[in-house]
């Protein structure tokens, strides 16, 4: 199945409401981010870990021959290299690679993040294992990520909120993230079988019955969304000519709620390609 809006139009969507105003006042930040099951902070994270991290990861890309040459490594610029890897990043070496990297880990455990979640959650909590950092390329639209709710992804508690940050500026035309507000009071939806990352998605037919607006914003560095497990959100597309759009999730949930163990892993472990040059190099 086909997502309908291959390039974006912004008059489709809303833009995020700002919360870093309620910072100080947490239990109206509960309340905003169970009624309209997001929050979006505006330059809150730790601008230069985010930039040690893309530089992480853009130099394991270029050991894979996917930086252009002769441009500088923090701008992101693909080199055009034909590769599997474009069509199944998340099973490829370079993923493998990406998920060891010391800064990409440890930033999920970083002292603003876990200071908001024990304020929302008001508990001890747990950042999941399962982190993703993800590379996605300019025109490889089939592979833009459909609309879902990661509680179809991750099971467990309903209760996991997910964090969406990207490594640097992140204008719609490189394929920000867009969330269907108040989607978290819908059911757990029915996903099919639809062309994007991770294969299945809810169907644009079913989400529009719901009225509900789709909100997305040009992310900044240091922005920080996040939403419940319940939220619908999907990926836009990459339509820039030659950039990588390099972006960090990262999962917490209360230590006492329901886990699924695959939470408790490494993302798609046990998928690797077992040789680059082979497979999805
Ligand atoms: O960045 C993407 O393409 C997908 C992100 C996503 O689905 C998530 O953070 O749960």
């Amino acid at each position: 199945m086909e997502r309908k809006d291959r390039t974006m139009n912004k008059s489709m969507y809303g833009e995020f409401e700002v919360s870093n105003e309620l910072l100080h006042n947490i239990p109206a930040l509960r309340n905003r981010l169970k009624e309209k099951g997001y929050l979006f902070f505006r330059e809150l994270l730790d601008k230069e870990a985010l930039l040690n991290i893309r530089r992480d990861m853009l130099s394991l890309a270029a050991k894979h021959d996917l930086i252009k040459e002769g441009t500088s490594l923090l701008d992101g610029i693909f080199s055009g290299r034909e590769t599997e890897l474009k069509k199944n990043f998340e099973t490829s070496r370079l993923y493998r690679e990406i998920l060891d990297l010391e800064s990409f880990n440890a930033f999920g455990r970083n002292p603003i993040l876990s200071l908001l979640y024990s304020g929302l959650l008001q508990a001890e909590t747990l950042e999941h294992r399962r982190r993703i950092g993800r590379i996605t390329f300019p025109g490889s639209f089939a592979q833009t990520t459909p609309s879902h709710q990661d509680l179809f992804y991750i099971k467990g508690t309903q209760e996991t909120y997910t964090n969406w940050i990207p490594t640097s500026a992140c204008p719609s035309e490189l394929g920000g993230l867009a969330v269907l507000e108040g989607s978290n009071h819908l059911n757990v939806l029915q996903h099919v079988r639809m062309s994007g990352t991770g294969g299945n998605g809810i169907p644009d037919d079913v989400l529009e019955q719901s009225g509900l607006r789709w909100l997305t914003t040009d992310f900044q560095l240091g922005d920080l969304l996040l939403f419940h497990s319940m939220t619908v959100h999907k990926a836009l597309h990459n339509v820039t000519e030659d950039r990588l759009r390099v972006s960090l999730e990262y999962r917490i949930q209360r230590k006492d709620d329901e886990i699924d163990p695959s939470s408790m892993a490494l993302h798609m472990q046990g998928s690797f390609a077992p040789d680059a040059k082979t497979a999805a190099g």
